[in-house]
């Protein structure tokens, strides 16, 4: 039974199905561990000052040439001919990142996040910044949803861990409740996980996929939970850095 006087914290594991979980959507949490979300935590935690995410390859290159601009895409792991760079959380590293505003379009990260664009928060997560969100998300005691990106309409492994792991910190400080089974499959995944995150997705499809281009060193990093105090937050469209006192009502 839902306890009225909780917030609830939920998984959605495909964008396909977020109109399904819309009731939860005060803070949406959009997660693509393999590599989008992880890339735009680096990318704020190296100076990075908006990101503005993009659909369409198309609009991505409406803003070539843009002084300060960074414009980067990938499709199906590599980086789209004619762009700056792709989805590596390398590329978004080093001096050369501090002040830029980065336009960013990935196969399935920047879509999702285009998708909860109805959401009172959209905010970003990753493994990367699992306990600097987790903490700021307990604070403000509002339904949250974490929603998966997947691969093209469908599960994957590892952000369906994230988003359990998220989960699974809300759930444990006893101040908020969860009523999906979506919920609890992702929580005991990354029960599963938590130990050897590399060796549990060893044979998952994303990450075979990644490592026939050889980005083996970008999948470790993305596996590294806490490695970034950044919480990315959409404003007008926008990502930028959230300031840590910032609250919801203020956001
Ligand atoms: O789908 C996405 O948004 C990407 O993160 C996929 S990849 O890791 O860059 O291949």
């Amino acid at each position: 039974m839902r306890d009225p006087n909780k917030p609830c914290v939920e998984v959605c594991i495909t964008p396909t199905n977020y109109p399904l979980y819309r009731e939860y959507n005060e803070i949406v949490v959009v997660i693509d561990v393999l590599r989008a979300t992880s890339a735009i935590c680096t990318a704020f935690d190296n100076g990075v000052e908006r990101l503005i995410p993009v659909a369409e390859l198309d609009e991505a290159r409406g803003y070539m040439g843009k002084p300060n601009h960074i414009v980067a895409a990938e499709r199906n792991g590599e980086i789209v001919e004619g762009f700056d760079q792709g989805n590596s959380p390398y590329g978004f590293m080093g001096p050369g990142m501090a002040g830029k505003t980065v336009v960013l379009s990935t196969t399935n990260g920047t879509k999702t996040i285009k998708a909860a664009h109805d959401a009172d928060t959209v905010l970003v997560g990753s493994l990367l910044n699992l306990t600097a969100l987790s903490e700021w998300l307990i604070d403000q005691q509002k339904n949250v949803l974490l929603l998966c990106s997947g691969w093209k309409d469908k599960l994957n492994l590892e952000d369906t861990i994230c988003a359990g792991a998220f989960a699974y910190n809300l759930l444990q400080t006893g101040r908020f409740q969860s009523v999906e089974d979506s919920t609890i499959m992702s929580k005991y995944l990354f029960l599963s996980a938590k130990d050897n995150y590399f060796g549990f997705l060893r044979s998952s499809s994303h990450r075979r996929r990644l490592q026939k281009l050889n980005l083996n060193e970008d999948i470790k990093y993305c596996l590294t939970p806490d490695q970034s105090r950044a919480i990315p937050m959409m404003k007008d469209g926008v990502l930028v850095k959230m300031d840590v006192r910032d609250s919801v009502k203020e956001a």
